[in-house]
């Protein structure tokens, strides 16, 4: 009894001093007297708000559903720190992308570092700077425009589809294929070319890879409490992913040190290798390239796939137009130059956003410009270590920016509608944003010319909804069920 007793005792005094707490929060900001209060949503689980995080995460159309209650920004309340703020509007997206008070670096760095180390994915500032720096090169032009290994993996994807209308699943083949053309344009081999003396097989190191990956992230969720789970099959499977790694790395500096490296083909390997002689740092590199890299664009070409089939008249444009095109149909330019390919893939990328929200941390206290007051319209106050969070699904559905369908699959909406920079933001804006955008698009457009020429037709064997299943990217929950004809 007497135990139960203090147990209420401390706990209320602790609910109490929370909620002094967060009134001296309030107090402050009214002292910053030109800052307003955001519209609170309160959490079923109030301290931590665990109940939030897992919704958000399992439930794409979840912020969505809370913006249409609070309109665009709006402070999810826990006990225990800081309110997050979720936000759409574009003032608050741009001020967060442009300024240097927004940073990733706290939230990702302490769980990622182990395997991934200091790179564009997981720092902020001078050290974000200069990877970003080493890895420009690797985005220009001519290497974006080869496209001859991505041309034999969809050459032999089309061969293993069934062609008498029998149902396959898009988003395993897709992935493979662009796994493997990922890994050439990071390593500069073809899990078809792994030498003999490699330490160990491309299958082996994907499956590593991953596995690292995805206890990382684990780790990253988990915030400081991952320091009390098993850690030693996590660095036992980072260290047999950093040894495939380092394999290489040693041979491209060698290359490198011998002149050779014209003569092979390139890679964002052999690109960082001619900048530095860094082992460690060109390794993390390489990791950080190839989260970016595996999963993106074939996540955007299944989810295209999924729509298409369910909007059969779009395919049917798609085929005559590239049946149409003669001889150069394939050619870079005039895949960029077509109006009708790039519309289905940005519908696509409005509906489906790769991401749905990203996050930032405020790195010291700062401001954003609008969401505080009745009217949303009063900058916000915004104390250091605060999460923000971009609901870019949720800005994808403005329905003054986008018509008034915005849960239709329209692709020719983009032939009358002008969103401005922060108003669409499938590749991200201002500092961060994507490096990979060119390539993405440019491979996306080819696969889907192959497949328009190829195929008369397309049809979903799936009667469901798209559902969204977020880890590090928003993939399709039932993957991509479709017949070709
Ligand atoms: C459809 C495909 C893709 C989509 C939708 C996409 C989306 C994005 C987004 C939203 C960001 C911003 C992240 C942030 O604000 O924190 C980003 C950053 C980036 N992406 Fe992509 N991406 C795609 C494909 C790729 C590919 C294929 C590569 C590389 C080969 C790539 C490399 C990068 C890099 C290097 C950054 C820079 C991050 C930074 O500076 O912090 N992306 N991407
Ligand atoms: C939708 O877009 C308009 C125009 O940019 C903007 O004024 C409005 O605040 C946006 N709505 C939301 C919920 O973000
Ligand atoms: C982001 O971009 C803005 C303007 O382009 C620039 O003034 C600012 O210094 C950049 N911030 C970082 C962290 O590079
Ligand atoms: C990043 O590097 C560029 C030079 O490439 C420099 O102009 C810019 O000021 C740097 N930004 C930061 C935040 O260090
Ligand atoms: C390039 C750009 O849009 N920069 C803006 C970034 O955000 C700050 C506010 O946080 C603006 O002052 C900049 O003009």
């Amino acid at each position: 009894m007497g135990l139960i007793l203090s147990l209420l005792i401390v706990l209320s005094s602790f609910i109490a001093y929370q909620v002094y707490r967060i009134q001296c929060q309030r107090n402050e900001i009214v002292r910053r007297n030109e800052c307003g209060t955001v519209v609170q949503h309160w959490t079923l689980e109030p301290f931590t708000g665990f109940d939030f995080q897992i919704k958000m995460h399992m439930s794409i159309p979840f912020l969505h559903q809370l913006h249409q209650r609070y309109r665009h920004t709006f402070q999810v309340g826990t006990l225990i720190s800081h309110p997050a703020l979720i936000t759409t509007a574009k003032e608050n997206i741009c001020g967060i992308n442009s300024s240097k008070d927004f940073g990733v670096e706290p939230m990702r760095l302490p769980g990622m570092e182990y395997f991934c180390g200091k790179g564009f994915i997981t720092t902020d500032g001078d050290t974000w700077n200069h990877s970003k720096r080493m890895l420009r090169p690797s985005f220009d032009g001519s290497n974006l425009r080869d496209l001859s290994i991505l041309r034999d993996e969809i050459d032999t994807l089309l061969e293993s589809l069934p062609k008498d209308g029998s149902a396959s699943d898009l988003q395993p083949l897709l992935y493979t294929a662009f796994l493997n053309s990922a890994l050439y344009f990071v390593l500069g081999v073809l899990p078809s070319q792994i030498s003999n003396d490699a330490p160990l097989t491309a299958e082996k190191f994907v499956k590593s890879f991953h596995g690292a990956l995805v206890y990382s992230m684990f780790r990253t969720v988990l915030g400081r409490a991952w320091k009390l789970l098993p850690q030693a099959r996590y660095i036992q499977t980072c260290a047999t992913a950093h040894k495939f790694i380092d394999f290489y790395v040693e041979k491209a500096l060698q290359e490198h040190d011998h002149n050779d490296i014209t003569r092979c083909k390139r890679s964002l390997m052999k690109d960082l290798a001619s900048q530095t002689d860094d082992k460690a740092y060109i390794r993390y590199q390489v990791i950080q390239g190839m989260m970016a890299a595996q999963d993106t664009t074939s996540e955007l070409l299944t989810n295209a796939f999924f729509l298409l089939a369910r909007n059969s008249e779009y395919w049917t444009r798609l085929h005559t137009e590239i049946v149409e095109a003669g001889d150069e149909r394939f050619e870079v330019d005039r895949l960029i130059a077509s109006k009708l390919i790039s519309n289905i893939l940005l519908e696509t990328l409005r509906i489906c956003p790769i991401f749905p929200l990203i996050g930032r941390v405020a790195l010291r206290d700062t401001k954003l410009p609008v969401g505080g007051g009745l009217q949303q319209d009063l900058p916000v106050f915004v104390p250091q270590g605060t999460k923000v969070v971009m609901s870019y699904y949720s800005v994808h559905r403005n329905e003054s920016v986008f018509g008034d369908d915005v849960e239709t699959f329209r692709p020719d909406r983009w032939d009358d509608i002008h969103p401005a920079q922060w108003e669409f933001m499938a590749f991200g804006g201002g500092n961060r944003t994507c490096l990979g955008r060119q390539k993405a698009l440019i491979e996306a457009s080819y696969v889907l010319a192959r497949f328009g020429h190829a195929f008369e037709g397309i049809r979903s064997m799936d009667s469901r909804e798209w559902q969204g299943e977020l880890k590090m990217t928003c993939k399709s929950a039932n993957g991509c069920k479709v017949a070709f004809y």
